[in-house]
C-alpha cells in the first residue's frame, strides 16, 4: 500500500474497526527506546509505555535479538510436548522471585483468572471451604482486566454495565482501609484478597505506608491468600521488581504480565509455592500459547535487561526528578502529583472537564504522548530507560503545554 497519511489510517479504523477505544489522533509507525514516530515522521516521547508493557523501551535491541533468534527457530509447540525454553524460563523466574513454581499464560487478565482459579482450588482442597462458597475480596477502584469474571467485580460502571450476569464469589472493600479488610476477614469463607499494590487505572492511587504489610499479616492470620496483581506495578515500574518489595511483603500469589516480554508479545505468569500451585493437576488448566518457547526466551531477555541496565534504580531517581519537576511548574491546574518510581499521574484541576484531554492533545502537538484516565488524571509512565535530561525535557513540554489551560 502506498504510504497513506494519518487521517486516512484513522478513517480505516473508524470504518472497519470496533470502536472499543478512543485513542489520541496519532498513528505510530516506529518505536525506539522512549521515542515513537508517527506516519508523518513526527517524533514523540512515549509517556504511556504501552500501559507499562514496554518498561524496557520500544524494540529494545537485546530483547529483539533474542526474539528474532527464537522466532526463526521455534515459536510454538503447545504444552502437549516440552520445549527447550520453558524450563529455563521457570528456573530463571524461581531464582529472581523465589517462588516454587510458575504457571505461564499470555495476557494479564489470563494471569488474574488463573490466580482466581488457584485461590479457589486451594480454598476447597487445602483450607477446606465448602464447595462453591469461596469468597475473594477485591478493592473499590480495582482494575484487573476485561473478562466477564474480572469485570464482575469491577466498580467502574463503564467496565461492568450490561455485561451481566456476573460471576459470584467476590466482595468489594475499600482500598487502603485496614479496618474494612479486618472486618471482611471475619467471614470464614474468605479465600483470598486480590489487590493492586498501587491502583493504576484509578489514577495511580498509592496506599498508606504499611498498608500492604499489615494487609498481608491480617490475611496470614485468617489463612487467606494475599494475591498481588503486579501486572502494571511490577518489573521495575515502581523502582523494584515487585511493588510489594518496598514493604518487604511476599504475596502468596504474584500475577505478572505486560513488561514480562518487553512489549514483544503477550507473556504473563502466575507465581506461587507448591501448596497452592500443585492444587491444579495435569489437564485442569492451560492455554494454547501458554509457555510457548518464543515467549519464554523473550521473557528471560526482557527480565535480564531490567537487571543488567539497573532500571529499578533509574525508575527511582527519574521518578523523583519527574515529580519534583512537575511540582516546580507550580501550575494552578495541577491539583496533585503522585507516583512511585516511574508510575506517576497528575490530577488536573480545571472547570472544563475536557481539560485533561485537551492538555494531552497539546502535549502530543509538543512531542509527548500521554493519555487521561478517568477524566481528570493523566498518567505519566515513560520507559524505565529514560534519562534525567529527557525527564527535564518532558517537564518543559508539560510546562509549555499547560499554557493552553
Ligand atoms: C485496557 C492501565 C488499565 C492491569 C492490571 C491486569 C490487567 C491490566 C493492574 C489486564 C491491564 C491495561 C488494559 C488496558 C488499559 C490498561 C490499564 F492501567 F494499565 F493503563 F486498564 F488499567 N491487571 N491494564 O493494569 O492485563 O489483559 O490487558 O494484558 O483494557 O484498556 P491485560
Amino acid at each position: 500500500m502506498a504510504s497513506i497519511n494519518s487521517a486516512q489510517f484513522l478513517q480505516l479504523e473508524e470504518k472497519y474497526g470496533a470502536h472499543n477505544y478512543h485513542p489520541l489522533p496519532v498513528v505510530l509507525k516506529e518505536g525506539k527506546g522512549i521515542y515513537c514516530w508517527d506516519v508523518e515522521g513526527k517524533k514523540y516521547m512515549d509517556f504511556l509505555s504501552g500501559y507499562s508493557a514496554v518498561n524496557q523501551g520500544h524494540c529494545h535491541p537485546v530483547i529483539l535479538e533474542a526474539f528474532l533468534e527464537q522466532a526463526s527457530r521455534l515459536t510454538l509447540t503447545s504444552r502437549a510436548f516440552h520445549n527447550d525454553q520453558l524450563g529455563p524460563f521457570e528456573e530463571y523466574m524461581h531464582q529472581l522471585f523465589g517462588y516454587d513454581k510458575l504457571l505461564p499464560v499470555n495476557t494479564g487478565v489470563e494471569a488474574v483468572e488463573t490466580g482466581i482459579k488457584l485461590c479457589r482450588r486451594w480454598a476447597y482442597e487445602k483450607k477446606g471451604l465448602p464447595e462453591n462458597q469461596a469468597v475473594i475480596l477485591v478493592c473499590e477502584g480495582n482494575f484487573h482486566g476485561r473478562t466477564s469474571t474480572v469485570i464482575s467485580f469491577s466498580t467502574d460502571p463503564s467496565s461492568r454495565k450490561n455485561f451481566g450476569p456476573y460471576m459470584p464469589g467476590f466482595r468489594v472493600i475499600p482500598f487502603n482501609d485496614l479496618p474494612a479488610l479486618e472486618k471482611a476477614l471475619e467471614d470464614p469463607n474468605v479465600a483470598g484478597f486480590l489487590v493492586e499494590p498501587i491502583q493504576g487505572e484509578a489514577g495511580v492511587v498509592i496506599p498508606n505506608e504499611g498498608y500492604l504489610a499489615k494487609a498481608k499479616s491480617l490475611c496470614a492470620e485468617a489463612n487467606v491468600l494475599f494475591i498481588a496483581d503486579e501486572i502494571q506495578t511490577g518489573l521495575g515500574r515502581t523502582g523494584a521488581m515487585l511493588a510489594c518489595d518496598h514493604e518487604e511483603v511476599r504475596p502468596d500469589i504474584v500475577l505478572l504480565g505486560k513488561a514480562l516480554s518487553g512489549g514483544m508479545l503477550p507473556v504473563s505468569a502466575v507465581l506461587a509455592d507448591d501448596e497452592i500451585m500443585l492444587t491444579i493437576k495435569p489437564g485442569e488448566h492451560g492455554s494454547t500459547y501458554g509457555g510457548n518457547p518464543l515467549g519464554c526466551r523473550t521473557a528471560i531477555s526482557a527480565l535480564q535487561v531490567i537487571k543488567d541496565e539497573g532500571m529499578e534504580n533509574n525508575a527511582i531517581l527519574c521518578g523523583d526528578l519527574l515529580r519534583k519537576g512537575l511540582k516546580d511548574i507550580g501550575s494552578r491546574h495541577i491539583a496533585l502529583v503522585r507516583g512511585k518510581g516511574l508510575l506517576n499521574a497528575i490530577v488536573i484541576d480545571h472547570p472544563d472537564n475536557e481539560a485533561a484531554w485537551l492538555l494531552c492533545l497539546e502535549l502530543m502537538k509538543n512531542g509527548l504522548l500521554a493519555k487521561p484516565t478517568h477524566g481528570d488524571k493523566i498518567r505519566l509512565a515513560p520507559p524505565l530507560i529514560i534519562t534525567k535530561t529527557e525527564i527535564m525535557e518532558a517537564v518543559d513540554i508539560i510546562r509549555q503545554s499547560l499554557e493552553i489551560l
